[in-house]
C-alpha cells in the first residue's frame, strides 16, 4: 500500500511515525498548507515526495490511501476528493465539522467500496480490547455505569493557543470533541451501549486568549517562547460536564478538560456492571483494575500470556514492555490496512465513517442540551 499523509503538525508526525513501523505500508508523501511546509516535514520525517498542493497529491495514482490529519474545517472536502479519486481514506477526528457532512462522507465511502477510518486510536491501547472482550463474555455483568473524564491542561492560560480554540477551525465544541469524544467512542467500543440522550453543561473559562504572531503547534506553547500579540474572542469550551443515557438504561458521566493543570493527556474510564468494575488510567496504561465485591480487587497487566487472542493481535512485546500511545496509532493503523487487504472480509474494529458521523451527531446533542439547558436525544 502506497500512503500520503495531508497536514504537517503534530498529528500528521505521529501518522509518519507509526505508518513507518507498520510492514506493508509504504509512506510515500505528504502535503501542507504550504510547499515550504510540506518540504520541511518531507525531509525531517524522511518521506519521499512532498507536493505543493492537496490536488498533487489527490492526483497521484500511485496513492492508494491517504491520511488526514490537518484542521477539522478541511476533513469534509479533503476526504470527499480522496475517496473520487478513489483512494482509501484514514482521517483525524472529529470526521467533520457537522452531522450533515458526516452523513454524505459516510455515505459516499460505502457508495465506493472504500475503507473508511476515523482515527479514535484509544480504542487499541491492548488493554482497551482487553476490555471489550471480558465486557462481551459476561466478565463484569449487566452494564449499570461508565464514569470517567478526559483532561489536559496545555489551554490553562489565556496565552495558550492554537487553531483548536476557534470555532471555524475546529468546529463548535472543543474539549468535548476534540477529546471527549475519545471517551465517548471508546466505552460504546467497549460495551457495546449505546449513547441515546445528553445533558451537557460547558464552560469557556477564557472567553478571549491571546492569540500570538503565527500558528503555535498542538502542545507546543508549553514550552515558551511564544509572544502573544491580539486578543481574539473564544466561543469553543474549554471543559464539559456530560451526562448520558445509553439506550440499555444504563447511565454514564465524562467530564472533559483542557485546562486541568497537571494532567497532561489523561483519560479515565470505570465501567461498572452487576458482577464487576473495570477501571482504566491512560496515563498508566499497561494494566487494567478489575473490582469486584465478593473477591479481592484484581490489576491486570498489559500481557499477551495473560491476554485474550484478540488483544494479542494488537500487542507487539511481553508483558512488562510498556506499549502506549504511539502503539495505539500503529495498531490502528494495522486494523485498517489488514481491513483494506481483507476486502470485504476485513474486520473494522477501528472506527469508521458511520462511527465518526454518530460521534457528530452525540456532538450536535451535546450543543443544544448546553444551549436549551435539557435532556437532548441523539
Ligand atoms: C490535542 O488535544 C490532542 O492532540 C488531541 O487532538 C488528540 O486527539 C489526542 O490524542 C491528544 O491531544
Amino acid at each position: 500500500m502506497n500512503v500520503a499523509i495531508t497536514g504537517t503538525g503534530f498529528m500528521g508526525a505521529v501518522h509518519a511515525e507509526a505508518l513507518k513501523r507498520l510492514p506493508g505500508v509504504e509512506l510515500v508523501g505528504i502535503q501542507g498548507s504550504t510547499p515550504d511546509k510540506a518540504r520541511a516535514a518531507a525531509e525531517r520525517l524522511e518521506i519521499p515526495r512532498a507536493y505543493d498542493l492537496w490536488e498533487a497529491l489527490v492526483a497521484d495514482d500511485e496513492i492508494d490511501a491517504v491520511h488526514i490529519t490537518t484542521p477539522n474545517r478541511l476533513h469534509y472536502s479533503q476526504a470527499m476528493d480522496a475517496m473520487r479519486s478513489g483512494k482509501h481514506v484514514m482521517c483525524e477526528k472529529p470526521l467533520a465539522m457537522n452531522a450533515a457532512e458526516t452523513r454524505e462522507l459516510a455515505d459516499l465511502a460505502m457508495e465506493k467500496g472504500l475503507v473508511a477510518g476515523v482515527n479514535y486510536n484509544t480504542r487499541f491501547y491492548p488493554l482497551s480490547i482487553e476490555a471489550k472482550e471480558r465486557v462481551a463474555r459476561g466478565d463484569i455483568g449487566q452494564v449499570h455505569s461508565i464514569v470517567g473524564s478526559y483532561q489536559q491542561d496545555w489551554l490553562l492560560l489565556d496565552t495558550d493557543y492554537n487553531w483548536r480554540v476557534l470555532a471555524e477551525e475546529q468546529g463548535a465544541l472543543r474539549a468535548v470533541s476534540d477529546i471527549g469524544t475519545h471517551w465517548i467512542d471508546l466505552i460504546q467500543f467497549i460495551t457495546g451501549e449505546k449513547i441515546v440522550q445528553v445533558f451537557a453543561d460547558l464552560k469557556t473559562v477564557h472567553e478571549t486568549r491571546k492569540r500570538p504572531q503565527g500558528e503555535v503547534e498542538t502542545f507546543s506553547g508549553k514550552l515558551g517562547g511564544v509572544e502573544a500579540t491580539e486578543s481574539v474572542p473564544i466561543t469553543t469550551d474549554d471543559m464539559g460536564c456530560l451526562t448520558f443515557r445509553f439506550a440499555s438504561g444504563a447511565r454514564g458521566m465524562l467530564f472533559a478538560s483542557q485546562v486541568t493543570p497537571g494532567k497532561k493527556n489523561c483519560f479515565r474510564y470505570e465501567i461498572s456492571g452487576s458482577k464487576a468494575c473495570l477501571e482504566f488510567d491512560s496515563e498508566n496504561p499497561n494494566q487494567i483494575a478489575i473490582g469486584s465485591r465478593v473477591e479481592a480487587n484484581a490489576i491486570l497487566l498489559k500481557d499477551p500470556s495473560l491476554n485474550s487472542e484478540a488483544a494479542q493481535r494488537f500487542t507487539d512485546y511481553p508483558g512488562g514492555h510498556a506499549e502506549g500511545y504511539p502503539d495505539s496509532f500503529k495498531m490502528c493503523f494495522r486494523a485498517f490496512y489488514d481491513c483494506i487487504a481483507a476486502g470485504d472480509q476485513g474486520t473494522r474494529d477501528f472506527a469508521t465513517f458511520e462511527d465518526g458521523h454518530r460521534e457528530l451527531e452525540i456532538c450536535e446533542a451535546v450543543v443544544k442540551s448546553a444551549a436549551d439547558g435539557r435532556w437532548v436525544d441523539v
